[in-house]
């Protein structure tokens, strides 16, 4: 038999980060990170593929936050590609193709296009798209809604006087005519007096509130969208990528599969994705590293088994404890010069700078946002608490929905299989405190990444991944790290217990 035994493995919670001599002030450190080899961003957390983490709602408030979200895959093409269309039409510089509507729609129609994408208003345009009207909240605020069936878009709309500016208008001449004006909308017209695109004030607004937010260079929101590698999978990057999307991630728990990597090979050799980044994994070796390194892939996602609803290491036996998985991995890629992803088992913000410490340029997030308000699905109330459903992605939930189809059970190579008892579950189901708005759980997890900062002396993540050091501890280490010797009467808003 060759030698069978690798060296021991360790988790985040083997392992604590030395202090250093720092001159580091908390509020001060840059947290800025790469993504992928192209693109930065502000705060290195991601939210995870899973149909309980990532829609629309939880991308917006990611990529405002600084982060970015992986719109999960376990919908329909058109279903995720509309995800997509979502965040790229939440806020932008300048939209260059507005959502319109027509003169003889019903007020009706209008009030559901608004609703769907969350918007106020919209230019009216005629069929060769010459702008007629603007209509806004403010034209329909003293309409009641029973006549919103009777009441066409031109019966209402604001026509007289219309503010519009050229399509190659400065952001500041732009600013100026919706402060002159006092209006929120300013579409902008070519020449022929055609729609060319619209600014609106609430773009301004966000700008400003959400000064981090991972942003391209149309000014739009950015947004990740997960894959798979059979089927209609090359259908879905195409459409996911028409609908503006800007990373595709291959998403599946074992990304050293042939048929992963191929079709990692294929989307970074095919010129029409050449705008898009790719995202691999799930690794969790140096090798496995390498393979998705030279497929070409422009970051590695790394974590097999550490997820908190993951059962693959019990059912099939199978991962490398995180903490290690990342250091080996990352050693890889840094030397390559692709950005790592450390995927799983973050439960506390310091184990977002053990993550960084230990080379990655990112942390992937699941159970700690599944409780957020921007989580797909409902609060439901347990023993008089609130709670949130979360399931792995290769839970029987996830994998054979009762009379849903599954499209992402091919995550786990069990794509052939049709009925739910015969799925071989590598997840579980379960519900998790519901934690209020991501901007308040974004707050404490990367506050307390930037009090480790301080601690070790690092202004940035370079300097995480320079001076971070790690002491390794035992059981008893790890019980003096957590409260002790004390019955916890208040809770803290980043601390859940052991
Ligand atoms: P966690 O943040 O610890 O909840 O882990 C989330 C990660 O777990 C996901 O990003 C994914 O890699 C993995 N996952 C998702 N589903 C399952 C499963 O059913 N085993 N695992």
């Amino acid at each position: 038999l060759p030698d069978k035994f690798e060296k021991l493995g360790l988790a985040y919670d083997d392992v604590l980060l030395l202090p250093n001599e720092t001159d580091v002030i908390p509020s001060q450190v840059d947290t800025t990170t790469h993504l992928t080899r192209e693109i930065t961003m502000k705060t290195p957390a991601i939210s995870a593929a899973m149909d309980t983490v990532t829609e629309s709602e939880m991308a917006i408030a990611m990529a405002r936050n600084g982060g970015i979200g992986v719109l999960h895959r376990n919908l329909s093409i058109d279903d995720q590609a509309a995800q997509v269309d979502m965040v790229k039409r939440s806020e932008s510089g300048m939209i260059t193709d507005p959502l319109t509507v027509g003169p003889e729609a019903t007020l009706a129609d209008l009030d559901k296009l608004c609703g769907r994408f969350h918007i106020s208003g919209l230019p009216v345009v005629d069929k060769d798209n010459t702008l007629v009207g603007v209509i806004t909240n403010r034209d329909m605020r003293f309409i009641a809604a029973e006549d919103y069936d009777k009441l066409k878009v031109k019966d209402v709309m604001t026509r007289e006087k219309l503010v519009t500016g050229p399509a190659d208008i400065s952001r500041e001449d732009a600013h100026d005519l919706l402060a002159k004006n006092k209006i929120e909308k300013l579409p902008l017209i070519d020449g022929e007096g055609k729609l060319a695109g619209l600014i609106t004030v609430k773009d301004f607004v966000k700008t400003e509130q959400y000064p981090d937010a991972t942003k391209d260079d149309q000014g739009r929101l950015r947004v990740a969208a997960g894959i798979g590698f059979l089927g209609d999978a090359w259908q879905r990057a195409s459409a996911l990528m028409e609908a503006g999307v800007d990373v595709l991630v291959v998403d599946t728990a074992n990304g050293e599969a042939r048929l992963a990597l191929d079709m990692i090979t294929r989307l970074k050799s095919d010129p029409a994705f050449a705008g898009v980044q790719i995202i691999g994994g799930n690794v969790a070796t140096a090798s496995g590293a390498q393979a998705m390194i030279d497929a070409g892939v422009d970051a590695v996602k790394v974590g097999v088994g550490p997820g908190s609803i993951c059962t693959t290491r019990v059912v099939a036996g199978v991962g490398v404890p995180q903490l290690t998985a990342v250091y080996d991995a990352a050693r890889v890629c840094q030397a390559a010069g692709v950005p790592c992803i450390a995927d799983g088992g973050i439960h506390y913000s310091g184990d977002i700078a053990k993550a960084l410490v230990a080379g990655a340029s990112t942390v992937m997030l699941g159970g700690t946002l599944a409780g957020c308000e921007e989580a797909p699905g409902e609060k439901v109330l347990l023993h008089g608490k609130q709670y949130k459903l979360y399931r792995g992605m290769g839970s029987l939930g996830a994998m054979a929905p009762r009379g849903k189809k599954s499209y992402s059970k091919d995550r786990y190579f069990q794509a052939d299989v049709t009925s739910g008892d015969k799925v071989i579950p590598e997840g579980v189901e379960g519900e998790v405190p519901y934690r209020g708005s991501l901007n308040a759980v974004l707050y404490q997890m990367i506050g307390g990444l930037h009090q480790s900062m301080f601690y070790i002396g690092a202004h940035n993540i370079k300097e995480m991944w320079e001076k971070g050091r790690f002491i390794r501890i035992t059981d008893a280490g790890l019980r003096e790290s957590h409260p002790h010797d004390i019955l916890m009467t208040a809770e803290a808003p980043n601390y859940s217990g052991m």
